[in-house]
């Protein structure tokens, strides 16, 4: 399924859903089936529940949101992770989560799904690049799973990391970041509800090249810092070092709020370009907070936001 294009007939379109979904997809799809009340026919989806938290903003094609990507892993082209991931082995899959908490492990993504309701999230999304789409995003609050974990008192941020796989993510034989891809939060800003973590998209399973199968989302921060793929999960005491900060700490920050009143060293935040709009689309005007400003700003309270960028 990861790296198709959803309209293509493939082999999917002529075997029944039960015969190639993975035992982790039936249980997700069940699980939301019970409480919907829906029977057969939610198994075909991942049957996401919608949410108060969704933008009504008008959503991105699936071919948009799976075609035009970055995903260094799999090269810097935007078309390069539609073209070379579906080569990411995503089962089994297994999220180490250590630092400070009280029940560090390797937790396997099952592990993690159990008992969980899935949403349905529409939100915002704004790369640094100055583009930006809306996605419906399926998936459950990142706290839910800190919570789970037990956050120690002396946790102050969380670290993620995807995985280092050069045999199946060419773009790793390539030094353009020190992989592995690492990113961080807050712990306040972790805690967020609006913070999740995504397991899919249009109430389907997390296609590869948009970090499957399983990614962080945070949706007042430009696109970076919503890692993708990821195997570990570290509460520390110290703000961790994350990867586009690592490489180049003048034009990337480590909060990276999204705000049109601070232009990247490069070029204006003040606008940006909704993919799929075609060749004369206007520019749409770039929200503070990307348009969360309401959820999110008492975070900043008393911080300079041209400093801590
Ligand atoms: N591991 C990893 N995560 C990543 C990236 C990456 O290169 N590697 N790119 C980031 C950037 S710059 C953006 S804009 C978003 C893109 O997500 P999407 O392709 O699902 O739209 O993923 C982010 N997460
Ligand atoms: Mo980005």
């Amino acid at each position: 399924m990861a790296g198709r294009w959803k309209n293509d007939l493939n082999w999917s379109d002529v075997t029944p859903k039960s015969a190639y979904l993975t035992r982790r997809q039936i249980m997700a799809g069940a699980g939301a089936a019970a409480i919907g009340g829906i029977a057969g026919p939610a198994l075909a989806k991942l049957g996401a529940v919608p949410s108060a938290y969704s933008t009504d903003a008008e959503p991105n094609s699936w071919e948009d949101i799976t075609s035009y990507n970055n995903f260094y892993e799999f090269g810097t082209g935007k078309d390069d992770p539609a073209k070379y991931a579906d080569k990411l082995t995503t089962d089994p899959w297994t999220v180490t989560i250590d630092g400070l908490v009280d029940a560090p492990g390797d937790y396997s993504f099952d592990d993690i799904m159990a008992g969980l309701t899935l949403e349905e999230r529409i939100y915002r999304f704004r790369c640094v690049e100055a583009w930006s789409m809306v996605i419906p995003w399926v998936g459950f609050e990142l706290k839910d799973l800190l919570d789970r974990v037990g956050v120690q008192p002396d946790a102050k941020y969380v670290a993620f990391e995807t995985l280092v796989r050069p045999d199946e993510m060419p773009g790793q034989r390539f030094g353009v970041l020190d992989w592995p891809y690492r990113e961080g939060l807050r712990l306040d800003e972790a805690m967020h509800p609006l913070t999740i973590m995504a397991t899919g998209l249009y109430d389907e399973p997390m296609p590869n090249q948009n970090g499957a199968p399983i990614r962080l989302v945070v949706p007042w921060k430009y696109g970076f810092k919503s890692i993708k793929s990821i195997v570990r999960i570290s509460l520390t005491a110290e703000e961790p070092p994350t990867s586009w900060n690592m490489s180049n700490a003048r034009e990337y920050g480590f909060y990276s709020n999204v705000n049109p009143n601070v232009d990247h060293p490069r070029w204006s935040q003040a606008t940006e370009r909704k993919v799929g709009g075609g060749l004369f689309a206007r520019r749409i005007p770039t929200l503070m907070f990307n348009g969360y400003e309401a959820e999110v700003a008492s975070l900043y309270d008393g911080m300079d936001l041209a400093e801590f960028y």
